[in-house]
């Protein structure tokens, strides 16, 4: 008897090694998630073709974002954002609302060396210019923040409530 039932034992332990490894291998490549990370609850990343709207961001060493002039959004659009680093240290332009923010502080306490390069983030060196394209949907509160360790805390934000619609 003992003879039959280790074989049939074998098969079940086989099949469910099976059934298994695709959920395994699918956990493992966790880092296809990416992506959906980047999709905020503010709007996600877009094509610099899709912008219908420019404004021209300047962070400073005074951890202040300042605006060209004062931004108006209305949910759906597509905003390329030109953000210029007049300071002498990094900083970031992230767009998201507060806890996203918070989460990505969190985050960057825990690793301070690593460049926040999500498609809701950039981080601009000292002198530097670069661009963010950002389609706006979902929640109308909406911040720009810099989450370098210290900066947020300093003031490093600006809130703005998306108009229309
Ligand atoms: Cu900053």
């Amino acid at each position: 008897m003992d003879n039959v039932q280790i074989p049939k034992a074998a098969i079940i332990l086989f099949s469910m090694t099976l059934l298994t490894s695709p959920l395994a291998s699918a956990s493992g490549t966790g880092h296809h998630h990416h992506k959906e990370e980047t999709t905020s609850a503010v709007g996600q990343p877009a094509e610099k073709s899709q912008a219908t709207k420019t404004i021209h961001v300047v962070m400073n060493d005074k951890m202040q974002f300042s605006f060209q002039e004062k931004p108006s959004i209305k949910p759906g659009e597509t905003v390329l954002f030109i953000v210029k680093n007049d300071g002498k240290i990094p900083h970031e332009f992230s767009i998201g609302n507060q806890h996203e923010h918070k989460e990505h502080q969190k985050m960057m306490r825990e690793m301070p060396n690593m460049r926040h390069e999500d498609g809701n983030t950039i981080t601009v060196d000292p002198g530097k210019t670069k661009e963010i394209v950002w389609q706006f949907s979902g929640e109308k509160e909406v911040i720009f923040a810099c989450n370098i360790p210290g900066h947020y805390e300093a003031g490093m934000h600006h809130a703005l409530h998306l108009q229309g619609k």
